[in-house]
């Protein structure tokens, strides 16, 4: 049990958070909007008094207690006794490079959601409001990791130097991802919610397999994590990959950007207490970090990899957030949610917060401001004039890429496809594509 009265740490776990409870969105005297009455009543703790039963824990998903912070919203730097050491060694120009992804990635977003309202791409699905979680665990892996994302990881694709026209190229439909997982340490996305929760883990269980954990080489010793989100927690396969990883010690950190929101199902609709608290029932240790503190991302995943990295199994980190934007491009979040709440977590906004600690410290000079200001407007030139070339992949380009060695079954299909394709009118006359 931590300090914080909450069980997220066992006993072979890196030590809970024995901060005072911190606020990841201000003080307590400005409380969250809330979002619906039932999801009020869910996420009561006024239960469980019976002999035998567990009592509820305090709070609901919601709850700020607990949460590894080390910059507030106002970008003040709070010390944490485990935590701190985690990020002594950063320097402004380190910092800088972390404001600089997270500026880059917003810039992305921003352009690709306009490229999709100007019918360029199909869909597309925002990182908005996450890319402290993102840019900072992202940063905390080394180049030997690897990574399994969900669909808005931008920020972590951009720090694995992926480039992120690749991403859009999946968002246009013109291929299904066509990075190199293996080259970026960055696995394809994956739109099956959860599916690459047990990738991750049986990738991590082949790494530990391979000999490459706990050898005490730092350029050798592997960790995995798989990035998903509060919602991926209501599906099975992440429960089945929680299993996998905890009786296999797996080499995994499972890093879950509870940003709140699941299309228009709140966390609190899936999930009555922190969603961490479930990871120690499997026997996994958990830490709940505020999700908007790039510093406190940084740490809290450098921690979780150390520890897969040497062999002492997985972590579940709750990275603690606010999807900001729509869900994706074909959704709209005045249907469901308060126009209050979206101000609330405005005024949390993650780059704003790194932006005045480092206007606070005088370590953010006019030049650099200018630089990467001038830097992100040729980045959206760039993303815009790439998208636009991308061109028409041909129908038969489906079949490429199913195996990695020629398949009888798939070039059994490919052959019935270009046959009916090449039955229709316009390909006999060669207008068709
Ligand atoms: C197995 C499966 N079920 C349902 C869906 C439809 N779906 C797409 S995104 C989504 C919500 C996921 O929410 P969350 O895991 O919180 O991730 P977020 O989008 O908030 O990052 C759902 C239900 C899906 N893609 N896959
Ligand atoms: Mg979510």
């Amino acid at each position: 049990m931590s300090s914080s009265g909450l069980p997220y740490a066992s006993a072979a776990a890196p030590a809970a958070p024995s901060s005072p409870a911190a606020i990841p969105g201000g003080s307590a005297a400005a409380p969250v909007p809330t979002t619906d009455g039932r999801a009020a009543a869910l996420s009561s703790p006024a239960r469980a008094s019976a002999p035998g039963v567990l009592p509820a824990v305090e709070g609901g998903p919601l709850a700020d207690e607990g949460l590894v912070q080390l910059l507030t919203p106002s970008g003040e730097r709070v010390s944490h006794p485990e935590y701190d050491a985690y990020v002594a060694h950063l320097t402004d120009d380190d910092l800088r490079a972390m404001y600089r992804d997270m500026v880059l990635t917003r810039r992305f977003d921003t352009e690709a959601t306009a490229l999709q309202r100007q019918g360029e791409l199909a869909l597309f699905a925002q990182a908005l409001g996450q890319e402290a979680a993102q840019v900072g665990s992202g940063r905390a892996l080394k180049p030997q990791d690897h990574v399994f994302p969900s669909y808005r990881e931008h920020g972590v694709a951009h720090v694995r130097g992926v480039e992120l026209t690749q991403v859009l190229r999946l968002f246009r439909g013109v291929d299904h991802g066509g990075w190199d997982p293996v080259a970026h340490g960055f696995h394809l996305y994956t739109l099956v919610i959860g599916s690459h929760a047990l990738h991750a883990t049986g990738y991590a269980m082949g790494v530990q397999r391979d000999g490459l954990v706990g050898t005490g080489d730092d350029e050798r010793d592997t960790a995995v994590v798989a990035y998903f989100g509060d919602g991926a927690t209501s599906q099975g396969d992440v429960s089945e990959a929680l299993v996998f990883a905890a009786v296999n010690q797996a080499p995994v950190v499972l890093f879950c950007q509870n940003n709140q929101w699941a299309i228009s199902e709140p966390t609190t609709r899936q999930a009555a207490a922190p969603i961490a608290a479930r990871a120690p029932g499997f026997g996994i240790p958990a830490v709940r970090v505020d999700g908007n503190d790039v510093l406190a991302s940084y740490a809290v995943t450098a921690a979780a990899l150390e520890r897969a990295r040497r062999g002492d199994g997985p972590t579940f980190v709750e990275a603690f957030t606010y999807r900001m934007g729509a869900h994706t491009t074909s959704d709209d979040p005045s249907r469901y949610r308060s126009s209050e709440q979206e101000e609330h977590w405005r005024r949390r906004d993650p780059i704003d917060r790194l932006r005045t600690h480092l206007e606070a410290r005088g370590a953010l000079p006019a030049t650099f401001v200018d630089g990467l200001q001038a830097e992100a407007d040729a980045f959206g030139e760039h993303l815009r004039t790439a998208v636009r070339a991308m061109g028409h992949p041909s129908a038969a380009s489906m079949f490429e890429h199913v195996y990695a060695t020629p398949h009888a079954g798939v070039e059994a299909d490919r052959t019935w496809f270009e046959t009916y394709e090449s039955s229709f009118l316009d390909a006999r006359e060669g207008s068709h594509r």
